[in-house]
């Protein structure tokens, strides 16, 4: 455990060396504490929510472990969101899915959710004073068994999957109605096929369609944002995703919606990073669906790797986090969830004050004027800057754990609270 005088030493002595280069550390942790980080619910549980259902949540999602611990009821599930949020630096937002309803054991249809089944979820952020973000769950689910909802060839099957998007941007606005801060409701749907289609173009009309259904109340943006999320392919539909890339892209232009990336949803040499700065000359903004595939769409638990930096760089370099939403979707049951949540979150924001503390308008100038030697040496340089010694003191400053203190608090946590779950 270090000593507060020795964070604050080391601070003052990094702060000064940033100075040095012309970067205001002051002013990039107050940058760093403006930006709220919607973490996901399902890290939490393996993405199961509480209809009662025990399988595997199907729509080509795999979550892998078999950790002890995870949490069974909306209690555990926010006590062990609560314990994360005590590990995390600054204020951030929670994201619910909407199998995570209190049904209270009675058996809901999706297209019957109401406002009714969340009110323990706003009470609960209401007294930890943070935002809610929400997601129609469009798997996991009989009618979603072959594959199909918002593009499926039966209009009943489709008009129940619109149904309940419509119930579900009807609970997010009231959620940010009663939170004061817009909820951003993202719609992410599997359909798709596992095989060579024969037909790719009805199923995307039919898709086109149903969305503006979906969308066609019109919702105050004070209360309520609507994100579209496109993907490549799913585990059993990896010949055709009926809402790949393309398709909401197009959808969010035309309809200026909030387009949600996932890094884990592109060709795994494609940059998401370089994405951020060409859909933003054509949509209101972005939510990011901060992730990490191995291989493929593996969700693993984000870390600062040279993906996430060079997202966390156009962020910050093209002054786009005004119109970015940030959220997480990893889903890891091999190792501690509420581990999974801290490791996770704190690399996005460790990797957010890397991004600020970078001498980037210094490289800007010298890539101005023609000077792409300057600006090569000036990004290795500052790569020697004392990075560890500013995030050290932000945590200390939050009143958070400083280095792995957390792991320790988490290890407790396990012994006390998650190894009692049997
Ligand atoms: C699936 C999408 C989607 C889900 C969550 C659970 O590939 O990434 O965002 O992971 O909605
Ligand atoms: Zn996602």
């Amino acid at each position: 455990m270090k000593s507060i005088r020795s964070i604050e030493k080391a601070y003052q002595q990094a702060r000064e060396r940033y100075a040095a280069l012309g970067v205001d550390t002051e002013q990039a942790l107050e940058k760093l504490n403006s930006i709220r980080v919607s973490i996901h619910c399902w890290q939490g549980d393996d993405v199961r929510g509480f209809e009662g259902n025990a399988d595997a949540p199907g729509g080509g999602l795999a979550v892998t472990g078999a950790y002890p611990g995870r949490a069974r009821t909306p209690e555990e599930l926010r006590q062990d969101a609560e314990k994360a949020f005590s590990l995390i630096p600054g204020r951030h937002r929670f994201n619910l899915h909407a199998i995570y309803g209190e049904f209270g054991g009675r058996k809901v249809e999706r297209n019957e959710i109401s406002v009714e089944h969340f009110r323990g979820w706003i009470e609960w952020a209401r007294h930890h004073g943070i935002g809610l973000d929400f997601n129609p769950t469009c798997f996991a689910h009989r009618l979603a068994a072959d594959g199909f909802t918002l593009s499926h060839p039966d209009p009943a099957i489709r008009r129940y999957w619109i149904e309940h998007c419509q119930r579900c941007r009807e609970i997010g606005a009231a959620m940010g109605r009663a939170l004061g801060t817009p909820t951003v409701t993202n719609l992410w749907i599997p359909d798709g096929m596992k095989d060579i289609p024969a037909d790719r173009r009805r199923p995307r009309e039919r898709l086109l369609e149903s969305l503006d259904d979906v969308f066609r109340k019109q919702l105050s943006p004070r209360h309520h944002l609507d994100a579209v999320e496109g993907k490549l392919f799913g585990i059993g539909a990896e010949s055709y995703t009926v809402g790949m890339h393309e398709f909401y892209l197009g959808y969010a232009v035309k309809r200026q919606k909030l387009l949600c990336l996932d890094a884990g949803h592109y060709h795994p040499t494609e940059s998401l990073a370089d994405k951020i700065s060409s859909v933003l000359c054509f949509v209101p903004g972005i939510l990011l669906h901060v992730s990490r595939g191995v291989r493929w769409d593996s969700d693993h638990v984000v870390i600062v790797n040279d993906d996430l930096l060079a997202i966390a760089q156009e962020l910050v370099r093209g002054d786009y986090l005004k119109r970015t939403y940030l959220g997480l979707d990893f889903f890891d049951a091999s190792i501690n969830r509420v581990a999974a949540w801290v490791i996770g979150t704190r690399s996005l924001l460790r990797a957010l004050l890397y991004a600020l503390l970078e001498p980037w308008s210094r490289y800007q100038e010298l890539e101005q004027v023609g000077d792409y030697t300057g600006r090569l040496a000036w990004m290795e340089e500052a790569k020697n800057l004392p990075f560890g010694s500013v995030w050290d003191y932000h945590c200390a400053r939050s009143g958070v754990p400083v280095g792995l203190d957390w792991l320790t608090e988490v290890r407790q946590y396990e012994r006390k609270v998650q190894s009692q779950r049997t």
